[in-house]
């Protein structure tokens, strides 16, 4: 079976870029295994304001320590930092964003969650998600799966018994489904998302929404179907983040035929204003995304 590093072996990508792909990847072995000690919250809030489980922490601690000791990356930026985290001596040149642990309400019930990790070239962390060299996630599921792209299609590994990724699929392409799922109150949602929500009901689309983006996604990337975390009444940038979230998620999306948006364009043309920029998000299947915008300009 084909190893992670044999694949990457197959792409363009540059020696240092493989090593620092196998070194995230491989991270998810020691944050699996924090699990167990880690199921508590933490007793702190991250830089939104939101209550940090004790495994958000640990995996933001461990990757940061991690990658500031390779040498490899210049920056970080990551959802549990207020500000970017610099390594001005790395001899690297490469940049991190990351959401550590993604959709951490769903630790304590033991529901899949996962890693998020984009890298770009060039040291700087706030660029637009279309300048991504390399998008990827690690979901702790029943198996752990690692889910990435290097710009030529997505491909998809899971850890063996032996502790390596083997690869599971290649050239993931996301179907044309109608799965959907959608975050925000109901009755906080806006009329354009109103009416879209009620679309993919009248196409005999069926809920699917767990409170893990990371688990969501890979359910649609599968499946077909959209994610959606929608703008809301008083909540224009809705709830998750452009650079830690939305652009590697989108841009997977993008690579297996799919497409990401805010309801208005395309999320991966978006230059960041700043590390905690929020978005409203719909990525999945292409049809139904632009399904979704011509509801938002039916309102506008
Ligand atoms: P974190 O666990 O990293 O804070 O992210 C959770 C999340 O951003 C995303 O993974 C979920 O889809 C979404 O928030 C869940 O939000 P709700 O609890 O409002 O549905």
């Amino acid at each position: 079976m084909k190893t992670l590093r044999q694949y990457l072996d197959e792409t363009a990508c540059e020696e240092p870029l493989k090593d620092l792909i196998e070194l995230i990847a491989y991270q998810s072995i020691p944050i699996r295994d924090a699990f167990i000690d880690n199921q508590s919250y933490a007793g702190t809030e991250n830089t939104y304001g939101e209550e940090q489980a004790a495994l958000d922490k640990w995996a933001d601690d461990h990757i940061i320590s991690v990658l500031g000791k390779s040498g490899f990356v210049k920056a970080i930026a990551s959802e549990e930092q207020a500000d970017i985290v610099r390594f001005p001596d790395a001899f690297g040149d490469y940049a991190v964003v990351m959401d550590p642990l993604d959709g951490s309400s769903l630790i304590q019930v033991n529901l899949a969650v996962g890693t998020i990790v984009g890298i770009y070239r060039g040291g700087d962390a706030l660029q637009k998600g279309e300048d991504l060299a390399v998008a990827m996630y690690m979901l702790y599921g029943p198996m752990t799966v690692l889910t990435i792209t290097v710009g030529g299609g997505v491909y998809t590994f899971a850890l063996d018994s032996d502790g390596i990724f083997v690869l599971l699929k290649e050239n993931v392409r996301i179907p044309e489904g109608t799965l959907f799922g959608s975050g925000g109150i109901r009755n906080e949602w806006l009329p354009g998302h109103h009416d879209f929500i009620s679309l993919c009901e009248q196409k005999g689309g069926k809920l699917r929404y767990s409170g893990s983006f990371v688990a969501d996604f890979h359910q649609i990337l599968t499946y077909g179907g959209i994610y959606c975390y929608p703008a809301a009444r008083g909540k224009p940038e809705g709830k998750l983040r452009l650079v830690f979230e939305a652009n590697p998620i989108g841009f997977i999306a993008k690579q297996a035929g799919g497409a990401i948006s805010d309801g208005t364009q395309d999320l991966l043309t978006v230059l960041p204003e700043k590390p905690d920029h929020r978005t409203p998000i719909y990525v999945g299947s292409k049809s139904l995304i632009d399904a979704a915008e011509s509801c938002m300009k039916e309102h506008n």
